[in-house]
């Protein structure tokens, strides 16, 4: 390796997982793909080439001291202030509520704006041994698909080694859009010699590229999943003898099956019978991997959605041998054997504090009595998080002590009475790690953080010595931590030569989750029927069941990732902002037709949360009664609101999560 050459790897939630290089030069850093890196294969993806060579190093764009809130919540009005002063003002705020034990009215949230390991688990410490409170993270996200598949197959972390898709002779998408959400994955999808399916209401680059692909009507998918089983019940698909040894409940569903014919599934999901039979097929023939999105999940009935699709590898068999599957996430710290509890401090202080849905947060948020403090770090809910307009008035509580820290002046960051300027990946040591590739990266600080800026973990260290906390947990060092993480994870190195090395796949040859059938469920199988599922107010087992049928004129809205961004990151990078253009919603040719809308013109999407102007492109990629916008855009960058102003923050039937593409609003020419 050139002397002014390293290797890192990228920290973003993203299921690549990508090795990077960082060229050192007097103009800056320049950074590309890891040639070496099994699946970066040397080249970034378009908005990360984009975004790490603009706008992470722009020292005018970053946060580079801390800075004191002078003027009203939300108008952005700060002074620089020393690091001293910032966390002696935050002990002033903290140590009364420490000290009379209230705590749990310390409210923190965070999610994984860098999913390193130390950076995104380590504050975790100090708020569980404060017993602070906490917005349950994933609810923003995938909570619900955890809950259903954790309750099926006892574990909804790993279940499919990419490794194995090679062996695989069909590969089912159903409501992920990798093309856009893991653009090198999508591409090594496409070398695989296994057919490939794609269940998704969007002809995305992914399903359009597919051998099939299944345009359902969105909310539809557990009536698809059923249609598909009566048909692979019918060609003799069905593995009994598998149904036998390792399910639970089979007896209560299998009239359903037969119920639901191709015909009925037809009228129910849009889904032709031919389509149907041709899925069923390629799917019977086996070995058949299921990858379940996280998108998929993000409706009112994602739980029993996920549980209905989970019907197919369990009744079929397609789990535990090469080239099956299941995958939603598939967690390489995990298989590694990370204690990710002793890394969080799980178990610091038992009187832990209250775990809050995110959709709950705004409104909870608004309570006086509840919460008189909130740290928000690794997360910018005001461009992601539902129930817009509530938050931004909650978030205006003049009595509400609020820190945010981020790399980047965000939204969010408007509302603090404290910004704390947080160092960027490449600017300290860490380690990734795949949530869907075995992988676990050396994260390598190449350069120095602009200003005064301090890893997330850092920042904690130095509060909790303000604080006089003596727990050592809370100190820790980034040396001490890294090398407890590779001796937990057998990864046999000093972190010096791992970080000239870059990455690790685990293990020499696939992995094969659950090969020894065991699941760790209340019964030990897979588990149809779930006492635990209908205690926590779901049906006992999975049913077809969709949602009710929209009224007219009403839209269902869906605002899945867009490539430009990740999640809401890089939608302040001038450059990807000039490529992605104006903020779009695309609607069918027969519903512009209908409202007589041309292509360009402003439209207003409005429900009973509000309204926003988007420009309306005709598209027949989308279909009729279905409309989509990319999330991500910084409301201050786009007229000050983004599609999240329309998403009432009802919650899934299971896991109290996000409900963001049942969202239903109407459209009509922008005024
Ligand atoms: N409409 C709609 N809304 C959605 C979704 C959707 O599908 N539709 N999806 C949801 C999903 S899946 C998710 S995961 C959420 C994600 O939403 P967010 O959590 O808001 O998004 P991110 O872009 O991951 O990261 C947020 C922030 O982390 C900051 N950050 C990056 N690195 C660091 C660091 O080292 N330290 C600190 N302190 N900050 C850092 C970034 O600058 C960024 O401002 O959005 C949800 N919102
Ligand atoms: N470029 C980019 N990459 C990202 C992200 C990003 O914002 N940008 N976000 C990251 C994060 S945090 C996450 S969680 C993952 C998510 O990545 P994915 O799992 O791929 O999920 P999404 O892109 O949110 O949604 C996937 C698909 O679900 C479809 N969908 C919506 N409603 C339904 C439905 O009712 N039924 C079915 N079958 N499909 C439906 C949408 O049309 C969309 O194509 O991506 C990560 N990677
Ligand atoms: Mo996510």
């Amino acid at each position: 390796m050139q002397q002014d050459v390293f290797r890192t790897n990228c920290p973003r939630d993203c299921y690549d997982s990508c090795g990077i290089l960082v060229e050192k030069k007097t103009t800056g850093l320049r950074v590309m793909g890891d040639p070496d890196h099994p699946i970066a294969r040397g080249k970034l993806c378009s908005k990360c080439a984009v975004a790490y060579n603009g706008v992470w190093q722009d020292v005018s764009k970053r946060l580079t001291n801390p800075l004191k809130r002078v003027g009203p919540k939300g108008e952005a009005d700060f002074r620089e202030i020393a690091w001293d002063d910032a966390l002696n003002e935050i002990v002033d705020q903290l140590k009364p509520l420490i000290t009379e034990r209230r705590a749990e009215s310390i409210l923190h949230t965070h999610y994984s704006g860098t999913l390193s390991l130390i950076a995104s688990s380590f504050p975790c410490r100090f708020f569980n041994y404060l017993g602070a409170s906490e917005i349950d993270p994933d609810t923003i996200c995938n909570a619900a698909g955890h809950t259903a598949w954790h309750l099926m197959f006892g574990n909804s972390v790993l279940g499919l080694d990419p490794r194995t898709l090679a062996d695989s002779e069909c590969i089912l998408v159903w409501g992920a859009n990798p093309s856009h959400t893991a653009p090198h994955t999508h591409e090594m999808l496409l070398e695989q010699p296994a057919a490939r399916v794609v269940v998704d209401p969007i002809t995305t680059k992914t399903a359009a590229t597919a051998d099939l692909h299944l345009k359902l009507r969105p909310g539809t998918d557990a009536a698809l999943a059923f249609g598909l089983l009566h048909l692979l019940k019918q060609y003799g698909n069905f593995d009994e003898a598998f149904i036998e040894s390792h399910t639970l409940g089979y007896e209560r569903i299998h009239e359903t099956i037969d119920r639901c014919t191709p015909t009925w599934t037809e009228a129910i999901t849009g889904v032709s019978e031919h389509d149907l039979q041709r899925a069923a097929d390629l799917y019977g023939a086996g070995p058949s991997v299921l990858w379940a999105g996280q998108g998929l999940q993000r409706q009112a009935r994602g739980g029993n959605i996920m549980r209905a699709i989970g019907l197919l590898p369990a009744l079929t068999g397609n789990i535990g041998k090469p080239g099956a599957g299941i995958s939603y996430l598939n967690v390489s710290p995990i298989v590694a054997g990370l204690d990710f509890d002793w890394l969080e401090g799980s178990t610091l202080n038992p009187d832990t504090g209250k775990a809050v849905s995110h959709m709950e947060f705004a409104q909870r948020l608004g309570n006086k009595n509840e919460f008189k403090a909130l740290f928000v770090w690794n997360t910018n809910p005001m461009a992601s998080a539902p129930d817009q307009s509530m938050l931004r008035h909650s978030l205006s509580r003049d009595d509400l002590f609020t820190v945010v820290i981020d790399c980047f002046a965000t939204d969010t960051a408007d509302y603090a009475d404290i910004i704390l300027p947080a160092a960027s990946f490449l600017e300290f040591d860490d380690l990734t790690y795949g949530y869907f590739h075995m992988l676990i990266g050396a994260q390598n600080k190449v350069t120095d953080p602009p200003g005064t800026a301090l890893p997330n973990q850092e920042i904690f260290r130095r509060l909790a010595k303000k604080l006089e906390l003596a727990e050592p947990a809370l100190l820790e060092t980034d040396e001490s931590l890294i090398s407890n993480m590779l001796n937990q994870m057998d990864l046999d190195m000093k972190f010096s030569d791992f970080q000239e090395r870059g990455h690790l796949l685990l293990g020499d040859s696939p992995f094969i989750f659950f090969d020894d059938l065991k699941f760790d469920t209340p019964s030990g199988k897979i588990e149809i029927e779930s006492e635990l599922a209908a205690k926590k107010g779901g049906s006992g087992v999975p049913t077809p069941d969709t949602d009710p049928p929209i009224n007219p004129g009403q839209f269902r809205l869906l605002t899945p990732a867009s490539s430009h961004w990740l999640n809401d990151s890089y939608a302040n990078d001038p450059h990807l902002l000039d490529i992605a253009g104006v903020p779009e919603v695309f609607v069918h040719p027969e519903d512009a037709e209908l409202l007589e809308l041309t292509d360009g013109e402003r439209v207003e999407l409005h429900n009973e949360t509000g309204s926003i102007e988007l420009s309306c492109r005709i598209d027949s990629r989308t279909q009729s009664g279905v409309l989509l916008s990319y999330k991500g855009r910084w409301p201050k960058l786009t007229g000050g609101a983004n599609v999240n102003l329309l998403h009432s923050a009802r919650m899934s039937d299971l896991g109290e999560s996000t409900t963001v593409h049942s969202t239903l609003v109407g459209l009509r020419k922008a005024v």
